[in-house]
């Protein structure tokens, strides 16, 4: 019992060469072929993006250049002179072919029931929402906020936007009230959308009145749509709140609503992430380029054909919902599903159940769902029918090889490709990922870069790290998909990503490079960590920790968590006049909950005297990270510090605090082991 991921003994790693099969009928089909294309992409960058964007946008009007980007200012703009729409290219387009009543969107609900919407039908729905945000008072340029879970309006909204040229900012369902003020104060947001509640793993989760929390301090929103998801009872604040459904089915919302001409640079989206200060940034991606490199990475990377069904686990709220279950599948004219729940619930083999229920071809997830389905046992993979599957992605984290073939095994029968794809909010669409079909595969290795990227690593003095030397993984050119800045806040836009090393996009990971030009990620190397492949700043959660009237200071370190990827240990020292307790261990539970999210909160919390600091009062977290992964032997000098002492002191309190996680691990495995045998 316990994991079943077998390790992996090193020497048995080996390369899987693409399948034959695959290959045969994949869009791109060897290595040589791979190879030519990117060297003409990165010969002649202006030359590969015309041709992509002939191909696979539709324009009002075409582009006087190509581009003009330079990361020293930094200043970047793709088709300078070009017009189109978004929601156009993602669904008016695909009326005039056979693709009219295709299937574009199918949801399938939490409890199993399920909406399938074709590109018709997701036409009128578009055009009704955009039409009531108009109605609204929303213009070209303002701000929308979504709060909702993973249903249909939410996809719907989007586009609404894009057809009118709002701005969507969605703020993920699982965030909290005061993570949800935050983000529309930070925007300045003129409508939020939410819904009454959400389903989670068979409970309801209040969003409602969350939103209400928010909204009580947040002068820029004049009016709040809710749809009906779950009945509960919510309240409505008179002249503010719109029930969505009925506004929506007023007969004097027309059908038809004219897509607005943008320009390639206006703004399409805000996306709000964790970096390594407290405030989160919000990431602007604009239109033109944003659209065609979701679009053009799709087509490639998942060998989209026109006859797939695609799924990508993600949720809406983050990125990869936005680029690979809006607009990437639907400007190429696929079938998306979009999925509300979560992969134990009812059972673990529901993800399973869909795959088999919809014959889903392309299937893309995170190697935290794979790690936790894997330890359920193969028994649950077995129930179902999934030989529809011809290719599997993931994305989110590095994923450990020892995952990589339970996938390779138990999901793709040894048959599919994996496409280990690595990419950023920030960087819009997938940079690296070896092509399905051309490029063998490196289990633990995201692979080679898509065309028109150079990527590169560097070492700390800027000079350039040999073969298998670890560094900082920059970008060194300019894509159509990077994000062209933060919100609000250009200068640190400019300090977060095109300072460390001038002239390149920095990206904040660590990566290596291999023999055979493969990129292996080795994880962020600022102070963000990434918990389930969510990203959470370091400084968000000791902020949240230090306004509890006991907290002194906290510091929070990452640490290796065998289904997470990364866990979150706080090292909380307390004001004078507190003592620890589990209760105060609760509370400061409860306090990143309500301040950031579920997501957010410490899987441990140790107590300290004092935090390794330096003279200059930087936190060390370097230090505090060998603590918590039993490495002390690793620390090495710490004459540095302010006071050594404390990290003697922080060595015996961890071993206490690690007995217990033990304990209380041992005690989870027994229980689980249990309930598996009566479930299987
Ligand atoms: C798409 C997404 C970005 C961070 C990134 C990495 C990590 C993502 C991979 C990966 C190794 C991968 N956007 N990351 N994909 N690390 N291999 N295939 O996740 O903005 O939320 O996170 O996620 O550290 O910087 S994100």
């Amino acid at each position: 019992m316990g994991n079943r991921i077998i390790p992996v003994p090193h020497e048995e790693h080996k390369i899987f060469p693409p399948p034959e099969e695959f290959s045969k009928k994949a869009h791109v089909k060897s290595e040589t072929e791979y190879s030519e294309i990117y060297r003409k992409s990165i010969e002649d960058p202006e030359g590969f993006w015309a041709d992509m964007a002939e191909k696979n946008i539709t324009w009002f009007k075409k582009w006087e250049k190509v581009m003009d980007c330079d990361f020293s200012k930094p200043d970047i703009k793709y088709f300078i002179g070009a017009q189109l729409n978004v929601s156009y290219n993602c669904l008016d387009r695909h009326l005039k072919t056979y693709r009219k009543n295709k299937a574009a969107l199918i949801w399938e609900g939490e409890n199993g029931e399920n909406k399938t919407f074709t590109y018709q039908e997701l036409h009128r729905h578009v055009c009704r929402f955009a039409n009531l945000l108009k109605k609204l008072g929303v213009k070209k340029g303002d701000r929308v906020v979504f709060y909702l879970p993973m249903i249909p309006e939410l996809a719907i909204g989007l586009l609404a936007c894009s057809r009118i040229g709002a701005v969507h900012s969605v703020v993920f369902g699982g965030f909290s009230a005061t993570a949800l003020r935050e983000r529309i104060n930070d925007c300045q947001a003129k409508v939020l959308v939410t819904c009454d509640g959400s389903f989670r793993a068979g409970k309801v989760i209040p969003l409602k009145n969350n939103a209400d929390s928010a909204l009580l301090e947040t002068p820029t929103v004049k009016q709040c749509l809710v749809f009906n998801r779950t009945g509960i009872t919510i309240k409505m604040t008179e002249g503010r709140d719109i029930f969505a459904e009925k506004a929506l089915a007023d007969e004097n919302i027309s059908s038809w609503c004219k897509p607005e001409e943008m320009d390639a640079e206006d703004p399409l989206f805000i996306l709000y992430t964790s970096g390594s200060t407290g405030k989160p940034k919000g990431l602007l991606h604009t239109t033109a380029g944003y659209l065609l490199y979701t679009a053009v990475t799709f087509k490639y990377i998942f060998d989209y054909h026109e006859e797939d069904t695609f799924w990508c686990t993600a949720d809406i709220g983050w990125i990869t919902g936005h680029s690979y279950i809006v607009y990437g599948p639907l400007c190429n004219g696929a079938t998306s599903i979009m999925f509300e729940g979560v992969p134990t619930y009812p059972h673990p083999d529901r993800y399973w159940e869909i795959v088999e229920k919809y014959k889903v071809n392309v299937f893309y997830t995170a190697p935290t769902v794979i790690r936790s389905l894997a330890r359920e046992g193969e028994a649950w993979t077995k129930k179902r029918d999934i030989s529809s599957l011809r290719l599997l992605g993931s994305v989110g984290e590095p994923i450990n090889p020892e995952a990589w073939l339970w996938y390779h095994h138990n999901i793709g029968k040894e048959r599919c490709p994996i496409v280990d794809t690595w990419w950023q909010t920030e960087t819009g669409g997938i940079l690296i990922s070896s092509l399905p079909g051309a490029v063998p595969m490196n289990p633990g290795a995201a692979g080679r870069p898509f065309f028109g990227v150079q990527p590169a690593v560097m070492k700390a003095d800027g000079s350039p790290a040999g073969e298998n030397e670890d560094g900082a993984l920059v970008i060194k050119n300019a894509w159509p998909g990077i994000t062209r800045t933060i919100y609000g806040n250009p200068k640190r836009y400019k300090e977060t990503y095109f300072s460390q090393h001038k002239g390149n996009y920095f990206s904040g990971d660590g990566a290596k490079v291999d023999k055979n030009g493969d990129y292996h990620l080795l994880g962020r190397i600022d102070d963000v960590i990434n918990v389930s492949g969510h990203r959470l700043g370091t400084a968000e959660i000791e902020s949240s920790l230090v306004v509890h009237p006991a907290v002194a200071e906290a510091a929070i370190v990452g640490f290796p968590h065998e289904i997470k990827g990364q866990g979150i240990f706080a090292f909380v020292m307390l004001n004078s006049g507190f003592q620890s307790s589990k209760d105060l261990e609760k509370e400061l539970v409860k306090q990143t909950r309500k301040d950031i999210g579920p997501i957010a909160k410490p899987d441990a919390i140790q107590f300290v005297e004092g935090l390794p600091k330096t003279r200059s009062g930087k936190i060390m977290r370097r230090i505090l990270r060998k603590i918590v992964e039993d490495k002390a032997d690793e620390i090495g000098d710490i004459t540095t510090l302010a006071d050594p002492t404390v990290v003697e002191k922080i060595i015996e309190g961890r071993e206490a605090v690690s007995s217990k996680q033990r304990e209380k691990r041992e005690k989870r495995e027994t229980m689980e082991g249990g309930k598996r045998k009566d479930s299987t």
